[in-house]
C-alpha cells in the first residue's frame, strides 16, 4: 500500500523545519508499504492538488497531523481526500483532544476515518495493517492489554534513516542564493534544520500548555547512544551532500533532568558528534554554569527560553512561578559569555497585563545581550487548564477559535485590557524588535564578537521577523533585505576584509569548539 503522510501549511509563515512525526511514523511503518512525506510548508498544496495526487499516485491511506492552528486546513484537505474515496487517519495534539470533532460525532461533519490518540509510536503499525486489510477502526488509543494508557518508553527508539531519506523539499537555501554561496565555497549546497528528540514529557504543567496533558508529567529519555548515533548520521549526511545541517532538539525542556543532560552533552562531545543546535530550556535550569559550559562545547548555539512575562503575578497566575524575572538578565549574560544566543518568548494578554506591557518588556529586553525576542498572545488551546478555566468563567469570545483561525488574534478577553489593546501590544513588541534600526543596533552592539556570531544574529532576525510580518515569497524577502541593506553591507564589507570563507560559520562540517571572550 502507498501511504501519504501530510502536514498542512500554517498559512502564515513557512516553517523552517520539517515535522518529526512524519519521519518517526515512516520509520515505524511495517515493511511492504511505501511511505511518501509532504510538508505543506515546503510544498504548498490545496484541496484539488491533494485529491489529484492521491488518485494519480494510487495512494491507499493518507495520514494527516496538525496542531490546533492548522486544523481547519487539515480538515479541508482530509475532506478532499475522502471525497475521492481514500481513507484518512488523523493524529497529533489537536485531534487527540477533539476526536469527536474529527470523527463528526459532535454534530459537525466527519473529516477523518480514524483518529490516533496521543503518541502513536505503538499504534501506527496496527493502523497501517488494519487499513491494508480494510478493517480500519474509528479510534486508536495507546493502551496496554488492561486498557491502561501506555506511553512509549523511547528505549529502544527507532532509527530514522537520515542518510537515505529524501529531503529535497527541506532545503532552507533559496535558489537565488546559490551563486553567492558557491563563492563562499564548498559545504553550502544545502542548509537543513532537522528535528531530533532526546526525551518526552514535562512535569511543570503550565496552565496554557498542552505538553503535560499530552506527553505526561513523567519524562522518558532515549539512550545517549541513540541520540549520539543520530547526530553522527546527520553530520555524515551533511558532509556527503556538501551542505549544512543544524539540529532542533524539540524536547520541551531539554535540561529537565540536568544530570542526564550533562551526561548526554559529554557523550556528544566525546563522540565528536557536535552539530550546531537549538534547544528549549527553562530559565530556572540555566543557573548551572557547568551545564551552560557543556551546552556551548556540545554545539548549542540558540536556547529558546519561555520567559512569558516580566511580571511575577502573571507567572504565578499561569502556574509558571518557577520563572523568576529577576534572574533573566543573569541567565542571558551567562549564555552570551559563551556566544550562545537566546530566543526569549513572551506572551501578552495575560490577566495582569495592562496597556504599556510591551514597552515595559522592551525596556527590560534592551538591558539584555541581544537575542531573538518573540511575542505571542495568550491562547486557550483545547483541553488545557487555561481553556477550562476561561470556559467555566464564560470568558471565551471564540470558543472554537481554531475553526476560523486568525493569526495573532485572541479568543478571550484579558482582565485588565481589551482584546484590541492586547493585539496592539504584540504589534509594538515586534515592530520595535525587528525594525531595520533595531536589527542594526543589535548587530552593532556585538562589534566585539566574532563576525560569524554577528552574521548569525542578522540572518536569524531577518528570518524571525517573518513570524509576525508577512514574509512569504521573493518580493517580501527582497523588501526586507533592502530595508536592512546598511547592516548587510557593513557585514559584507567586514567579511570581504577578512575573506568571506573565514567569516561564514560552517554549521556542521567541522567540530564545534567553545568560543569564549
Ligand atoms: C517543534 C515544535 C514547533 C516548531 C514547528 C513544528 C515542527 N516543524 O516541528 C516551531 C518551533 C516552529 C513551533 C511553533 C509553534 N508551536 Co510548536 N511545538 C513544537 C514541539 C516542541 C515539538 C513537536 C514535535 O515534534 N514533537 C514530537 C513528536 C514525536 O510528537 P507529535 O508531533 O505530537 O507526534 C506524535 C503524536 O502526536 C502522533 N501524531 C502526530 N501527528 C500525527 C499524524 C498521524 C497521521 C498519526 C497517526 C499520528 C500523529 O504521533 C507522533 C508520535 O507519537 C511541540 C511540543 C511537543 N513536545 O510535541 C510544540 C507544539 C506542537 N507547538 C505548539 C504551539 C502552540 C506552537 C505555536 C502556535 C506557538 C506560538 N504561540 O506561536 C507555533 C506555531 C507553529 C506554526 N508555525 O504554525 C503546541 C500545539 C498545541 C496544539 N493544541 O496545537 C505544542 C504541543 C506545544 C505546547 N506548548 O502546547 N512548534
Ligand atoms: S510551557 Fe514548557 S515548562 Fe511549562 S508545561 Fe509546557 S513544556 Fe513544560
Amino acid at each position: 500500500m502507498k501511504i501519504l503522510l501530510y502536514n498542512p501549511d500554517n498559512g502564515v509563515t513557512r516553517n523552517f523545519m520539517p515535522h518529526l512525526w512524519m519521519f518517526l511514523l515512516q520509520a515505524l511503518t511495517p515493511p511492504g508499504h511505501e511511505v511518501v512525506l509532504i510538508d505543506g510548508n515546503a510544498q504548498p498544496m490545496d484541496e484539488e492538488s491533494i485529491a489529484r495526487y492521491v488518485r494519480e499516485q494510487n495512494v491507499g491511506l493518507v495520514g494527516i497531523g496538525a496542531m490546533t492552528r492548522m486544523i481547519a486546513k487539515a480538515y479541508r484537505m482530509a475532506d478532499a481526500v475522502r471525497a475521492v474515496g481514500v481513507k484518512v487517519v488523523m493524529g497529533g495534539p489537536h485531534v487527540t483532544e477533539m476526536a469527536d470533532e474529527a470523527l463528526g460525532r459532535d454534530g459537525g461533519s466527519r473529516h477523518a476515518d480514524a483518529v490516533a490518540l496521543g503518541e502513536a509510536d505503538e499504534t501506527w503499525p496496527k493502523i497501517v495493517e488494519d487499513a491494508a486489510r480494510g478493517t480500519l477502526k474509528d479510534v486508536y488509543a495507546p493502551v496496554d492489554d488492561f486498557g491502561q494508557e501506555r506511553k512509549p518508553s523511547l528505549q529502544p527508539y527507532p532509527e530514522i534513516p537520515w542518510d537515505k531519506i529524501k529531503l529535497d523539499q527541506f532545503n532552507l537555501l533559496p535558489g537565488i542564493l546559490h551563486p553567492l554561496l558557491k563563492r563562499v565555497g564548498a559545504g553550502w549546497g544545502t542548509f537543513r534544520i532537522i528535528p531530533v528528540e532526546s526525551g518526552r514529557g514535562c512535569p511543570y504543567g503550565c496552565e496554557f500548555c498542552t505538553v503535560t496533558g499530552f506527553f505526561g508529567d513523567s519524562i522518558r529519555f532515549r539512550t545517549n547512544e541513540s541520540v549520539v548515533n543520530e547526530l553522527l548520521l546527520l553530520k555524515a549526511r551533511a558532509r556527503e551532500e556538501g551542505g549544512q545541517i543544524a539540529v532542533f532538539f524539540i524536547d520541551d525542556n531539554f535540561a529537565i533532568n540536568v544530570k542526564r543532560t550533562k551526561s548526554l552533552l559529554r557523550d556528544i562531545i566525546a563522540a565528536n558528534a557536535q552539530v550546531h543546535w537549538v534547544a528549549q530550556i527553562s530559565a530556572n535550569l540555566l543557573r548551572d554554569e557547568e551545564l551552560v559550559d557543556l551546552i556551548a562545547a556540545a554545539g548549542g548555539k540558540w536556547i529558546f527560553i519561555g520567559m512569558e512575562s516580566i511580571d511575577p503575578a502573571n507567572l504565578a497566575d499561569v502556574k509558571k512561578g518557577f520563572n523568576k524575572p529577576g534572574e533573566y538578565a543573569v541567565v542571558l549574560d551567562r549564555l552570551a559569555r559563551r556566544n550562545v544566543f537566546a530566543i526569549t518568548s513572551f506572551i501578552f494578554g495575560m490577566d495582569n497585563d495592562t496597556p504599556g506591557v510591551a514597552e515595559r518588556t522592551l525596556k527590560e529586553i534592551r538591558t539584555w545581550p541581544p537575542g531573538l525576542p518573540i511575542f505571542g498572545l495568550m491562547t486557550p488551546l483545547p483541553a488545557t487548564p487555561l481553556y477550562k478555566k476561561l470556559e467555566a468563567a464564560g470568558r471565551l469570545t471564540r470558543p472554537k477559535h481554531w475553526q476560523e483561525f486568525i493569526p495573532f488574534a485572541m479568543a478571550h478577553t484579558p482582565l485588565k485590557m481589551s482584546i484590541e489593546e492586547a493585539h496592539n501590544e504584540v504589534r509594538i513588541g515586534w515592530a520595535n524588535s525587528y525594525s531595520p534600526e533595531a536589527i542594526e543596533k543589535a548587530v552593532d552592539s556585538l562589534n566585539h564578537k566574532p563576525l560569524g556570531y554577528r552574521i548569525n544574529i542578522l540572518i536569524a532576525r531577518l528570518c524571525f521577523r517573518g513570524i509576525y510580518f508577512p514574509q512569504m515569497g521573493r518580493l517580501a524577502w527582497l523588501k526586507s533585505i533592502l530595508e536592512n541593506r546598511r547592516t548587510i553591507f557593513k557585514l559584507i564589507k567586514q567579511g570581504f576584509g577578512r575573506g568571506l570563507h573565514a567569516a561564514v560559520p560552517s554549521v556542521a562540517a567541522q567540530p564545534v569548539t567553545e568560543q569564549r571572550d
